[in-house]
């Protein structure tokens, strides 16, 4: 009997080991993608219930909320998602712990006087595919040991500057078009050294100065043609069609509506790859071949042609 109750009490000591060993080796590794709304009602519950790696889908529709982000989670717009924070706070902000967060898709607007539209903080996300509009405080701010990755935004008419870069703050800002802000378009602080890598943008018609302490290289500044009305597709004569860097440092697959990040064999600046209104006719002569990506028209009796870009 006492060998049977030892060589029970070494498999139960087995078993606990094993389960311990488990728990301690073994955790939960799988990336889990969470909704809003359909699995939670807001965007900062489902940030608070995942963990790092997880994926978070937002649906169309205005969210009345701050987000606040410290690990590493993706937060993916489908449709035209609008963050829009409360009164004194910023729309969605970056803290230690973000470093490979990322957001893209989404609409950021509506942040008071002196608070951000994104605000990183002691962290470097990755921010692609938005539009930063319509904030009374600055576009995106970057504080405190800050060098978040910013490929293809739409940055335009907020009243602080389109992207500030303070204390030790080096962003990559590449393929954005950055206009109309009161502000700077790219304000860099002339202290505490930070060096923004700034390329392939559209910097334009930003109040204070386009550019201050900073310098980018193949930056163009001008009108980049949006189709207007609080629409930021490009029409199809803007400069910012075929402009951008393909290799760009964090250059999504897709852009704000879905379509190839790349069409026409080369990337645009801003948000989107390419117009959703009719602005003209398509001519062209000669054969090609491809996908002819278009939008839809503006009523059913074909009376205008669609914008297009070809694959
Ligand atoms: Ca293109």
């Amino acid at each position: 009997m006492k060998r049977i109750g030892e060589r029970i009490g070494l498999v139960l000591g087995f078993v606990v080991f094993v389960a311990l060993g488990f728990g301690v080796v073994l955790p939960n590794v799988e990336a889990a993608n969470l909704y809003v709304p359909s699995g939670y009602s807001t965007i900062q519950a489902a940030v608070n219930a995942a963990g790092s790696g997880d994926t978070i889908t937002v649906s169309a529709g205005t969210y009345t909320e701050a987000v606040y982000i410290s690990k590493g989670i993706a937060l993916v717009g489908v449709g035209t998602p609008v963050i829009k924070p409360p009164s004194y706070t910023n729309a969605v902000k970056f803290g230690s712990g973000a470093d490979n967060a990322s957001i893209s898709g989404f609409k950021i607007t509506g942040a008071s006087s002196g608070y951000c539209g994104i605000y990183c903080y002691s962290s470097s996300p990755s921010i692609t595919n938005n539009i930063i509009s319509g904030n009374s405080g600055y576009g995106i701010y970057c504080y405190y040991s800050s060098s978040p990755t910013i490929t293809n935004n739409t940055i335009s008419g907020n009243s602080g500057s389109g992207i500030s870069c303070y204390y030790y703050s080096s962003p990559t800002i590449t393929n954005n078009t950055i206009s109309g802000n009161s502000g700077s378009g790219i304000y860099r602080s002339s202290s505490y050294y930070s060096s923004p890598t700034i390329s392939y943008n559209d910097v334009w018609n930003n109040t204070s100065s386009n550019y201050y302490s900073c310098s980018g290289t193949n930056e163009i500044s001008a009108d980049p043609k949006f189709i207007g009305a609080g629409d930021y597709h490009l029409q199809f004569s803007s400069p910012c069609v075929d402009t951008g860097l393909n290799t760009a440092l964090g250059i999504p697959s897709t852009d704000k509506d879905g379509n190839p990040r790349i069409m026409n064999g080369r990337v645009n600046m801003g948000a989107y790859e390419f117009s959703t209104y009719i602005t003209g006719i398509i001519s062209y002569s000669g054969t090609k071949t491809g996908t002819l990506y278009y939008s839809a028209f503006t009523n059913p009796q074909f009376t205008g042609t669609p914008t297009a870009e070809w694959t």
